[in-house]
């Protein structure tokens, strides 16, 4: 049997990116090298000196002086030093670490791999000395197999990783370095970091790094497709194995109580399993049992001469099906209304750095909210915080760091190829999520420029080649009659903020300028669509009545105009409402930002506004409408379907 076509596909476009989230089974061990890791960053005024003085060959002591830096965290709210705040160019991280002898003896059959988790943005990891791997975009991981270095005699491993986080035309997101040769107005070599996003620039190593092992002939990748074809829940999978061309395979699917409900035991590395009247995975608030996985084991066995191998590895698996039409978005044959929010990774003094307590509550919080979705505004997410999406039902446009792509010398071949490598990257990590319902392939792009249009030509049929089975779009704030590239969308996500940046002040101008920019967009394209930013900023204890700018009243009354028009348009075409922000976030310094951004329903600490309670109050009558009680059986028969198979 050969390999489903759109599985075919996928896999041969996605080729060998770094594939499974690293996991401890029974036959694969985990090392976290979360703490404190020794830390100094290059000040020398071209930033080289680490490299010209191979900080790497030696304990970074020996080379000057050194601080505690946690990890994962960024580094730039650690310590008391204004210049490291700000600090662009390259910074060293380094930690050393035992290695139990298990691992790493020749004869142990084992890989062993050093994995990042996340740096930003352009990392070169050495192992004693001997670099390793080199990697170019943060918010995504990496690894490195490290078993040669590892099987040195010693078993203390010295890790040296450089980090740069300076942004260039050609980066993602894109930025510039400006210099300033004015020497009456700045000290010579003085350059500035220039960025085109409203996002505090934090750097540094912000996602748990691991050393990790697996057999030497190994589960390299699993890729799953779910479908739902008249009651029966049809998994799709192909499994590829590294190390041998010998093996046998088999597969269990196993449900909430352990029970092997499907399995495969033919040895192939493809092939399908099938469950009659499968329990569905269902968004949050959309069904009384949201968020079903099952758990797929894959056991692995091979020989090589009178050596054995042997691999096992689980993934969880939500049966689940996506489709769009004109008017609608579908999950599992029926409507579903993103009513949602737009976050940040983002929090006190770890800037972008995983913090699990940070994770739980803005979890708890989103759930006390009701709100069933989010869109990873403006770069991928932990996948710690992506598996809590499938756990928790909670939906995610999955958005890629293409975020302030402004300059013409950003639409060249130069910045489409990383983007799409970004891409690729991108779906590899994440293609097997149910909760992954779209790809947002960049933010608020100057998309009215002419090289707009055969650039998102590329971006957005490349990632359809690489999962025929999602849609994808894009965030425009580009006016309907310029913007060259949402025709190449499945969907349209358009952020505006009437009476904030334009007619300042002007609440009464809302409901007409909203309701013109839904009926113009749809008019020109006939695609569902997301209001995928709206909001006003707020000083949390600010007040005033009438309202005002600025104050807790003014971002409800934008909100309420807001609701009117959603509440008329989602009859129709409006297919769901994404506030801007969950939270107050970080930004760089300007006349417009009081302490960064404030915009969010939240404080920065994650404290209600009054905009919460008012949102949590309409999410949870907008719940209330959309559910679907499992009584009746949905309906999967849709004709109406405009691309997504
Ligand atoms: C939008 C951007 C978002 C900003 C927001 C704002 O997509 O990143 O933070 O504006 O200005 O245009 O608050």
């Amino acid at each position: 049997m050969a390999a489903a076509p759109g599985l075919a596909l996928l896999l041969a476009v996605l080729g060998s990116t770094r594939a499974l989230s690293p996991r401890e089974t029974p036959t694969r061990e985990l090392k976290e090298l979360s703490g404190l890791w020794s830390f100094r960053a290059d000040r020398s005024s071209g930033r080289r000196q680490g490299f010209e003085e191979k900080w790497y060959q030696r304990p970074m002591r020996e080379t000057g002086p050194v601080i505690d830096m946690p990890v994962p965290a960024s580094f730039n709210d650690i310590t008391q030093d204004p210049k490291l705040r700000d600090f662009t160019g390259w910074v060293w991280y380094e930690k050393e670490v035992w290695v139990p002898r298990c691992w790493t003896s020749s004869d142990a059959g084992k890989r062993v791999v050093l994995y990042v988790g996340s740096a930003n943005y352009y990392s070169v990891v050495w192992v004693n000395g001997v670099q390793v791997t080199s990697h170019e975009g943060g918010h995504l991981p990496f690894e490195a197999d490290v078993t040669k270095i590892m099987q040195s005699p010693s078993l203390q491993y010295r890790i040296t990783i450089a980090v740069n986080n300076t942004l260039t035309p050609y980066t993602l997101p894109p930025g510039r370095i400006q210099y300033m040769s004015d020497t009456k107005r700045y000290p010579s070599d003085y350059f500035v970091q220039i960025i085109q996003f409203d996002f505090f620039n934090y750097a540094g190593i912000h996602r748990p790094v691991l050393l990790y092992t697996t057999p030497s002939v190994f589960i390299d990748d699993v890729t799953v497709i779910t479908d739902i074809q008249n009651d029966i829940g049809i998994i799709t999978y192909e499994v590829s194995i590294h190390g041998s061309a010998h093996f046998s395979l088999s597969l269990k699917l196993r449900d909430h109580r352990g029970q092997v409900v499907a399995s495969n035991i033919d040895g192939r590395p493809f092939g399908q399993l099938k469950l009659h009247d499968p329990n569905l995975w269902w968004p949050y608030l959309m069904h009384e049992k949201p968020a079903y996985l099952y758990n797929l084991e894959v056991h692995m066995k091979s020989r090589n001469g009178s050596t054995s191998f042997e691999d096992f590895y689980t993934l969880a698996v939500g049966i689940r099906k996506v489709q769009v039409t004109k008017t609608q978005f579908l999950i599992n044959g029926k409507p579903f209304y993103f009513h949602g929010v737009n976050k940040h990774e983002d929090s006190d003094m770890r800037g972008k750095g995983l913090d699990w307590s940070v994770i739980i509550k803005d979890f708890n919080l989103l759930r006390w909210l009701g709100a069933n979705s989010f869109r990873t505004s403006h770069y991928p997410y932990a996948e710690e915080i992506m598996d809590l999406c499938d756990k928790y039902g909670i939906v995610v446009i999955d958005e890629c760091p293409g975020v302030g792509i402004k300059d013409p010398e950003s639409f060249g071949n130069k910045s489409l190829t990383h983007h799409l490598a970004v891409m690729k990257e991108l779906v590899h990590r994440d293609k097997n999520r149910p909760s992954v319902v779209m790809w947002s392939v960049a933010n608020e792009p100057a998309s009215g420029l002419p090289p707009a249009d055969s650039y998102f030509k590329t971006l957005i049929s490349s990632t359809k080649a690489m999962d025929p089975t999602r849609p994808v779009t894009f965030v425009t704030d580009t006016d309907y009659e310029v913007d060259k590239a949402i025709q190449y969308t499945d969907v349209i996500c358009v952020n505006s903020y009437f009476s904030w940046y334009h007619d300042s002040g002007h609440l009464e101008v809302i409901q007409l300028q909203l309701a013109n920019q839904f009926e113009n967009w749809y008019k020109k394209y006939q695609k569902p669509i997301i209001q995928s930013e709206y909001g006003a900023d707020a000083i949390a204890g600010l007040h005033s009545d009438p309202p005002v700018m600025f104050t807790e009243e003014y971002q409800q009354a934008v909100m309420q105009e807001y609701f009117k028009v959603f509440d008329e348009k989602r009859k129709a075409y409006l297919i769901g409402e994404l506030i801007w922000n969950f939270a107050d976030f970080m930004t760089v310094q300007s006349k417009t930002r009081v302490d960064g951004n404030k915009k969010g329903i939240f404080t920065r600490q994650r404290q209600p506004k009054m905009s919460a309670f008012m949102l949590q109050n309409r999410y949870w009558k907008l719940a209330n409408e959309t559910t679907f009680i499992s009584q009746s059986k949905p309906d999967l028969s849709i004709h109406e379907t405009v691309h997504v198979k």
